[in-house]
């Protein structure tokens, strides 16, 4: 029985299963969800994924969405890969992994979308705190509650402007990433900047 995936190919998520399949060597049709279009909100597909969200994965009468169990159901077609490790202690480091991204990585960079789409969508969220506007400083700066990540969204006059950094702290280690839509000489001074102020990120 072919395994079916429903995506729509452009996107992180997408790929992601995609690349695990062909990775394990793993045939699959692949179903076009093109969200340009609003496929995934058809009736027939909502049936398959009610949060009308891509990937699906279809396999005779098995139905699994949510990209990363779609990658470990994969992994678990061809064990002797090792992708996901039989050691509890190996496969947990997998699962921690995989858990980061989709708490943290995920929802607060899409550098898929563009500038305005990801800053809106970042201030947008319940759980982050804004810091109060420095007026002289062209940045906008927001943290979660916990202060394990923190994120500045660049405005006009700012070095790399656009450009939306995130800070995240685990483990006694703090980590800087983000979305360099600007220049990239002016995105390393941000991230200079920001490694420069890691204290501002609570461990
Ligand atoms: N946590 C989900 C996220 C899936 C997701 O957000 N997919 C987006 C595209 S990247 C989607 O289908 N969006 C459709 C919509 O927002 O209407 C996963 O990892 O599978």
């Amino acid at each position: 029985m072919t395994i079916e995936l429903y995506v729509f190919p452009p996107s992180p998520h997408a790929f992601k299963v995609m690349a695990v399949a062909s990775h394990l060597d793993i045939d699959y049709a692949l179903h076009m969800v093109d969200l340009r279009k609003g496929e995934q909100k058809a009736p027939h597909y909502a049936a398959l994924n009610p949060n009308m969200r891509m990937p699906t994965l279809k396999d005779g009468d098995y139905v699994l969405w949510e990209s990363n169990a779609i990658a470990q159901y994969l992994a678990l077609k061809r064990p002797e890969s090792g992708l996901l490790p039989k050691d509890e202690r190996a496969r947990l480091e997998v699962t921690r992994w995989q858990f980061w991204e989709l708490a943290h990585w995920d929802p607060a960079l899409d550098c898929a979308q563009p500038f305005e789409a990801q800053a809106a969508k970042l201030a947008a969220q319940p759980h982050l705190v804004p810091a109060p506007h420095e007026s002289a400083e062209p940045y906008r700066f927001y943290s979660t509650e916990d202060g394990h990540a923190s994120y500045l969204i660049t405005e006009p006059g700012a070095p790399g402007h656009p450009a939306i950094l995130m800070q995240t702290a685990s483990g006694g280690q703090v980590k800087t990433t983000g979305c360099p839509y600007g220049s990239p000489a002016g995105y390393k001074q941000l991230v200079a900047y920001l490694d420069s102020l890691k204290t501002w990120t609570r461990r």
